[in-house]
């Protein structure tokens, strides 16, 4: 992992600092009540997130010859969307979780009310973010903005978060269950390969490329952290209850595989970006 180690620290560094200058430097009415908001909103943002979303956008657009600059608000409008999803998440209406990373969930920190509007803004300021960045490509900003409302709303996250709900009871199939993740973790994860192509202004063939990988990389990921949650309990819907432990991570190599080789289609069989695959299957947190 020489390549993937190389620049980390740099790479974590900036996307921490551009996320965190947004919240600080965002045009607001100055209030007391707003200002907790976004302390709590600050509290869930930098509560030691992997951020593999955004790292996976910065390597890819390095991969393919292009500095953070032109990717960068993106990537953290997809931040902010997955974190606005973990809040919510933890929710006692949702997965009642009282901590997330080894800290008390934001709502046991900040109180219900103030971590449903937290996720609120995160996922308005997401789109905000873009329109305001991208301006001056108006047709780009547009692409974004499809692409993005298509992973987090009903046809992507939220709707994957609505059958996992409402299914709770029931046994799921592999198939269903291979539906929920590519919905509801993979979408987001493959939202950020596209968007980072159409960023760059990749060829159509390219960018199918890209979907595909963004796709089995979204699957791989789900698939490493069920293997990683199976090695203290196979979770209740997860893939090791379903078809065993030595199966997912059969499973898990295959699709990672498969992600290995649209790269290699696209010429970037070597790097940072072709380690970070490799390192998802066996990641350890
Ligand atoms: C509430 C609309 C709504 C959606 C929630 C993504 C999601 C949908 C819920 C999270 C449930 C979960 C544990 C999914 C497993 C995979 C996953 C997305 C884990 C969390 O992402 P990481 O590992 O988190 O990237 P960090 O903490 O590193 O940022």
């Amino acid at each position: 992992m020489m390549e993937l180690n190389t620049g980390m620290t740099d790479r974590l560094d900036l996307l921490n600092s551009e996320i965190q200058n947004y919240l600080l430097d965002r045009a607001r009415p100055r209030h007391p009540a707003i200002e907790k908001l976004i302390e709590s909103m600050q509290y869930s943002l930098e509560g030691g997130g992997k951020r593999f979303r955004p790292l996976l956008g910065l390597l890819l657009s390095e991969a393919l010859g292009v500095g953070p600059k032109r990717v960068l608000s993106f990537l953290i409008a997809i931040e902010m969307i997955h974190t606005y999803s973990l809040i919510h998440d933890d929710l006692p209406c949702m997965d009642d979780d009282d901590f997330r990373r080894g800290k008390p969930s934001n709502h046991k920190k900040y109180g219900e009310a103030l971590a449903l509007l937290a996720g609120d803004a995160f996922l308005t300021e997401a789109f905000y973010l873009i329109a305001y960045d991208y301006a001056d490509e108006p047709e780009l900003a547009v692409k974004l903005i499809k692409l993005l409302s298509q992973a987090a709303g009903l046809a992507g996250m939220v709707g994957g978060q609505a059958i996992d709900v409402q299914d709770v009871l029931r046994e799921k199939s592999l198939q269903e269950l291979n539906l929920i993740h590519k919905l509801k973790t993979g979408a987001l994860i493959q939202c950020v390969c596209e968007g980072v192509g159409q960023i760059l202004g990749l060829a159509n063939e390219r960018q199918k490329i890209l979907t595909r990988f963004g796709s089995n990389l979204g699957l791989a990921f789900q698939l490493a952290d069920d293997v990683l949650d199976s090695q203290t309990e196979a979770e209740s819907g997860s893939f090791p209850e379903l078809i065993g432990y030595e199966e997912t991570r059969r499973y898990l190599a295959e699709v990672t595989e498969e992600a290995q080789r649209s790269l290699r289609e696209l010429g970037l069989n070597e790097g940072a970006l072709f380690e970070l695959v490799q390192f998802n299957s066996n990641r350890n947190s």
